[in-house]
């Protein structure tokens, strides 16, 4: 009902009359002024005036699923779009709902998050309205061994989103992040529930720093990290980053399932920064130097250990080593 009203009232060039809105929905002029104040109460200025009816102003910067679906350029990601104000984690939500069944490409987004969560127990800041918080639950037809080479299908989507919204230069950094300057701006968190030669479904978890201030990035993090806004000196339209990350994430994400890893690697190789640069990489309790050579065919970084010989690393914490 409230998305039938931000839509009578259209761009805001005009005023719209009660009367007219409520011819629209088929509703008392009370009921219209009822739901005018319930979208005054989630942000949006409306302006009344009793001879003319009512003027959208301005609209809040909110990833309510009736801003954000009318703009998806998607066919199917998104298109189920969950919007809570805040939760623990949307990876946990969208959990949730995908073991109660939710369908392939449903989005749950939050404007903040209590416990945002990265890989290996380690938090993700989720300032109040500060970044993006969703998760996409996918339902791929692939062995659970697949899996973690959707964190890169993912990532390469995420960093053509960032580019297409912002005009930012955009890098990967093997194998869940994106790089702008150098910093991240963008964590990925992919987890699965699976059987042993099956997957009940994926959830990618993407994490955004848009509009976050310095203050809100974890002070052990602020040398490496940064946001959108920072990076560009202007603030971020949340909810058009969103469609373009979906787009283009979709548009990865299909490209794989259907024409296989190898088609989406020439591109994923020439967007990462981990290849060509010297490395720091903690695997397990292990911590080496090496140089990043190359990403295999099934997602590994292949690096080139002190001895001059090439290892595949599959899970692994990789740093940017300054030379
Ligand atoms: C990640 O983990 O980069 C994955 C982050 C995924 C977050 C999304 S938000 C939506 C969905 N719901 C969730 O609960 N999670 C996903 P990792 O590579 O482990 O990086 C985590 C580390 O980055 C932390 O230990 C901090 O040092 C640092 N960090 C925390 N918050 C940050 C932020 N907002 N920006 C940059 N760095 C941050």
């Amino acid at each position: 009902m409230l998305e039938q009203v931000l839509q009578a009232l259209g761009d805001g060039d005009e005023y719209v009359s009660g009367e007219a809105i409520s011819q629209l929905l088929g509703k008392s002029r009370t009921t219209v002024w009822q739901l005018i104040s319930t979208l005054k109460s989630k942000g949006y200025a409306i302006e009344a005036s009793t001879k003319k009816g009512y003027r959208l102003v301005a609209r809040p910067d909110r990833l309510y699923a009736w801003e954000v679906v009318p703009r998806l350029k998607t066919d199917w990601i998104g298109r189920h779009f969950e919007y809570r104000e805040k939760v623990t984690s949307t990876n946990d939500i969208a959990k949730e709902l995908a073991q109660a069944g939710a369908s392939d490409g449903l989005v749950v987004a939050a404007d903040e998050q209590s416990r945002g969560r990265g890989r290996r127990g380690r938090g993700w800041s989720s300032p109040f309205g500060g970044g993006i918080y969703m998760s996409i639950v996918l339902r791929p037809d692939v062995s659970p061994r697949e899996v973690p080479k959707i964190a890169l299908v993912a990532a390469l989507g995420v960093a053509e989103g960032i580019e297409a919204a912002t005009g930012l230069q955009t890098a990967v950094k093997w194998p869940n992040d994106v790089l702008v300057d150098g910093k991240k701006v963008c964590g990925i968190l992919v987890e699965m529930e699976a059987e042993l030669e099956a997957v009940r479904h994926v959830v990618v978890g993407i994490g955004v720093n848009a509009n976050v201030s310095v203050d809100d990035i974890p002070e052990e993090a602020r040398e490496r990290a940064s946001s959108l806004s920072i990076l560009r000196g202007s603030p971020i339209d949340r909810v058009q980053l969103t469609a373009e990350i979906l787009l283009a994430v979709e548009r990865q994400y299909v490209r794989w399932i259907q024409d296989g890893f190898q088609t989406i690697l020439p591109m994923l190789k020439s967007k990462t920064a981990s290849l060509g640069v010297p490395l720091v990489v903690i695997d397990g309790h292990r911590t080496f130097e090496a140089e990043g050579v190359d990403i295999s065919d099934d997602g590994a970084l292949l690096v080139r250990q002190s001895d001059g010989k090439i290892v595949p690393v599959y899970a692994a914490d990789v740093s940017i080593r300054n030379a």
